[in-house]
């Protein structure tokens, strides 16, 4: 059995989300071959396949993980309970399954993003947000939009990155209408995006 054959096995999910988390390992490896060949195919997949290990934990279950792996959260994230599961599910595949910083950071990052992101996280980041069995309207919408860019944009990071951003405002609008608060690594990674399209630094490829 490959290891990450073992984490498929190991996941404890409901069916939904167990399909969400084999739709994100093959968008994030389709993604990865489109924008970044030099990401291996592999650990794009156990990043995938790990990165909502605890999303079904309960808030108990979270802290107690917190506590165990020395997470530190800041007064703004202890009030953002959802936000937990992607750094808590990046300890456990850290210690638990000796993934690389390169995979622990995408998982870590992978709900909120943040600002220049590495090419992992990117991958993660936005593979999680348009996989095929994303069916909330606003991950639709980015979907159609970023596969619309692929076809009329010169460049095919330029397409990704117009629709990273489209994908942070998507996310803000549904903050807002509800009333949530806004991490703040949300918006610096919108703000990035923004800047580095501008400048059209996008087509250097990341780090
Ligand atoms: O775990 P998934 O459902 O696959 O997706 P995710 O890890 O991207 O989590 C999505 C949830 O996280 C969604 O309910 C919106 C919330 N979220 C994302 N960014 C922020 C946020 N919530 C707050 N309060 N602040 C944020 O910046
Ligand atoms: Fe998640
Ligand atoms: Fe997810």
């Amino acid at each position: 059995m490959t290891a990450n054959e073992k984490i498929i096995k190991d996941l404890r999910l409901s069916k939904e989300r167990f399909l969400h988390t084999m739709g994100v390992a093959d968008c994030a490896k389709k993604l990865a071959r489109r924008h970044f060949p030099s990401l291996s195919a592999e650990k794009t997949e156990t990043a995938a396949l790990l990165h909502d290990f605890t999303k079904e934990y309960s808030l108990n279950e979270q802290i107690a993980l917190c506590r165990k792996y020395n997470i530190a959260l800041t007064d703004e994230e202890k009030k953002t309970p959802k936000l937990y599961h992607a750094k808590t599910a990046a300890a456990i595949a850290k210690h638990q399954y000796g993934v690389d910083e390169e995979t622990a950071s995408a998982i870590y990052y992978h709900t909120t993003g943040r600002a220049n992101m590495t090419v992992a996280e990117v991958c993660l980041y936005f593979a999680d947000y348009i996989e095929e069995y994303r069916t909330e309207e606003s991950c639709v919408k980015v979907r159609e939009y970023y596969e619309s860019l692929l076809f009329k944009e010169q460049s095919h990071l330029t397409a990704l990155y117009k629709a990273v951003v489209y994908s942070f405002n998507m996310t803000i609008l549904h903050l807002l209408e509800i009333s949530e608060s806004i991490n703040t690594e949300t918006v610096n990674a919108r703000n990035w995006y923004i800047n580095i399209l501008k400048e059209g630094k996008e087509t250097n490829g990341g780090q």
